[in-house]
């Protein structure tokens, strides 16, 4: 836990506020691999990270909301009893968002001030969004006794960001952020919402993240229109998702979508069965395998699901030529954000000094290299 901004954020809320607040750490995550499988009720295999928001917050007497956001040293107010949810931008449309999701439950939501900051980076892949969004949800249920389950947190959570952000994400990272369990990832089978919690200890290997530090335009549009895709591609075939279709029922409507669209469905069902596999080869212990895994999502997402970028990509062949790397690949909805490595832990040191000096002098900026702890869920402070 990030003491130091536990602090920031109590002192922050201090300053503008009398009352005693509500403290929350909601974490964001990583994913080690099942990609864009999540919304074809596919499986995905994330874990909460000791990076995510802490929220101070607490019931407000002034008739208003007050939502101030440190990171960005914005304030914006609202009214929960007259909402307004007409063209929120930003961040507002995270905190806003909820609290509309939360009302069309039927549940009342009184105004609240809320002061939150965070230390993951904006756009860095590792949903600070999902973890903005859980600690809102997870504090108005303890402010005014809602009586949500953790479960009906994380589907409000989601709705949020459909109807309000605009991007029709799937449930993974609102379930990682909210599920998480201390050193482990969760197998998770997005249909039944059941996840099997795997204890991470790659002996002499770990995980080591890339920000690349870019976010590039139309992601969000990119994303919705893959899903539209995959949706369309189901209701040819007659099924409910594309995780009950196989490459040879996928044959069967190729002649009905484009050569570029029918790449993206074969990824979404090889992915799928990638996740899986990378399951069975954590059980054995089969790290060589879990990297092949690894590596082979990054060339699924580069070529057939065409979401990665330049420097996702430079980054992944860098690892390539490093004997000490087992699989790399580009992490969340792409675009931009982080690579995930698997790694020799001897072989961190360097390959992070090498990797930021050739990707700066390849880009002229530098990407981030992070080492995660794997966190417990949302939850009080
Ligand atoms: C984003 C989404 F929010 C997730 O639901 C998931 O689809 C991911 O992209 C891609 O796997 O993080």
């Amino acid at each position: 836990m990030d003491t130091k901004l536990i602090q920031k954020v109590s002192e922050s809320f201090a300053k503008s506020f009398t009352s005693e607040p509500v403290l929350i750490y909601s974490p964001g995550r990583i994913n080690i691999i099942g990609e864009h499988t999540d919304y074809n009720a596919g499986f995905v295999f994330p874990a909460a990270i000791d990076k995510g928001i802490v929220a101070a917050i607490q019931k407000s007497e002034s008739g208003q909301s007050t939502a101030i956001a440190i990171d960005m040293d914005e304030t914006y107010q609202f009214d929960t009893n007259n909402l307004n949810t007409e063209n929120l931008s930003s961040w507002h449309a995270y905190v806003v968002g909820v609290v509309a999701e939360t009302q069309k439950k039927g549940k009342t939501v009184g105004n609240f001030d809320i002061v939150f900051g965070g230390n993951i980076p904006d756009g860095a892949g590792m949903s600070s969004s999902a973890a903005l969004e859980n600690s809102v949800v997870f504090g108005i249920n303890e402010l005014f006794d809602l009586g949500l389950t953790k479960y009906e947190m994380i589907l409000i959570s989601q709705a949020a960001e459909h109807n309000y952000v605009g991007v029709k994400c799937g449930i993974m990272d609102q379930y990682a952020s909210m599920f998480g369990i201390e050193n482990s990832a969760l197998l998770l089978d997005c249909r039944t919402a059941q996840a099997e919690p795997f204890t991470i200890d790659f002996g002499d290997y770990q995980l080591l993240l890339f920000n690349t530090n870019v976010k590039h335009k139309l992601s969000d549009s990119a994303y919705n229109d893959r899903r539209a895709v995959c949706e369309k591609t189901a209701e040819l075939l007659g099924i409910d998702a594309l995780r009950d279709a196989t490459e040879a029922d996928l044959e069967k409507v190729k002649d009905q979508l484009s050569a570029e669209d029918f790449q993206k469905v074969v990824y979404v069902v090889q992915e799928n069965n990638r996740a899986q596999a990378a399951a069975v080869a954590m059980k054995e212990g089969n790290l060589e395998e879990l990297g092949k895994l690894i590596y082979g999502s990054h060339n699924g997402l580069q070529h057939q699901y065409k979401v990665s970028c330049v420097e996702l990509d430079f980054l992944v062949d860098l690892a390539k030529e490093n004997p000490d790397v087992l699989g790399a690949r580009m992490m969340g909805g792409g675009f931009g954000g982080c690579t995930i490595n698997l790694i020799k832990k001897t072989a961190v040191a360097a390959f992070k000094e090498t990797a930021v000096a050739a990707y700066t002098k390849q880009f002229g900026h530098e990407c981030s290299p992070y080492e995660v702890a794997l966190s417990d869920g949302t939850n009080l402070i």
